[in-house]
């Protein structure tokens, strides 16, 4: 009899085709993402541009959606499920996206936090920490690191020394026809993270203390799990300088 495996642990390991789907969904949501940041003006809504995501991956022939997309401004992105209101895009504004789309019912899903106009120099600190974050944990899943623990504490270590409690989630989740799915990147978690699969890294840190300082800043990339490293299957810039827009 052959090693008996459940059925989260066949799920996860993506064939060709499987990861062709991924890959070109994740294609569409940066073709939009380029759209949507191109958009942004001073005084447009939170919804205004969660409808204009929609009515974009329509267009590009992709109407299924990985989940409801997070468009948040200002202090809400200190919030991390915002759902996109009539909160109006303000100068000095921090702004959060986080969407994706499927392809074939297989998902992407993508963070981005951008600033609108010339960011603090505490917020250039906190989203130059969540980057060095990520490549943390990257670096460990290239180093061999499969024990999705160790790698979720390379980056909260990190995070955790320069900030409280401020990263209050998983590092990241497994990416399928469900947008969370095994395995998933947690201090809990005992997984060993298979070669094949597809996981976000999404190192983020909220802060809802004093109202001048109400914010967040998440960034999140999908990588693909391989027998010696990860490969990162996100071609959307993600260092500061990229991040500043400039508001007319
Ligand atoms: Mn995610």
């Amino acid at each position: 009899m052959g090693k008996i495996k459940l059925i989260h642990e066949v799920r996860a390991v993506k064939n060709k085709r499987q990861l062709a789907d991924i890959i070109k969904a994740q294609r569409i949501s940066e073709k939009v993402l380029q759209n949507i940041v191109a958009k942004l003006q001073t005084g447009i809504r939170e919804i205004e541009i969660a409808n204009f995501i929609k009515k974009s991956f329509v267009r590009y022939g992709a109407p299924v959606l990985s989940f409801p997309p997070i468009v948040a401004f200002g202090k809400n992105t200190a919030n991390i499920h915002h759902e996109p209101g009539k909160t109006k895009l303000k100068k000095g504004d921090i702004v959060m996206f986080d969407f994706g789309c499927a392809v074939n019912h297989y998902c992407s899903d993508m963070t981005r936090t951008y600033f609108w106009g010339e960011p603090t120099t505490k917020q250039k600190k906190v989203y130059n920490d969540v980057l060095r974050a990520m490549k943390l944990a990257i670096n460990k899943i290239k180093k061999g690191e499969r024990k999705a623990n160790v790698i979720d504490k390379s980056a909260r270590n990190f995070l955790g020394k320069k900030y409280k409690n401020n990263f209050k989630h998983g590092l990241g989740h497994g990416v399928g026809t469900v947008i969370h799915e095994w395995p998933n990147f947690k201090p809990k978690s005992e997984d060993i993270i298979p070669a094949g699969c597809v996981m976000t890294i999404e190192p983020g840190l909220y802060f809802k203390g004093k109202r001048n300082t109400q914010g967040g800043v998440r960034i999140e990339d999908m990588v693909l799990i391989t027998k010696n490293g990860c490969v990162n299957l996100t071609k959307v810039s993600k260092d500061l300088k990229n991040a500043i827009l400039r508001p007319e």
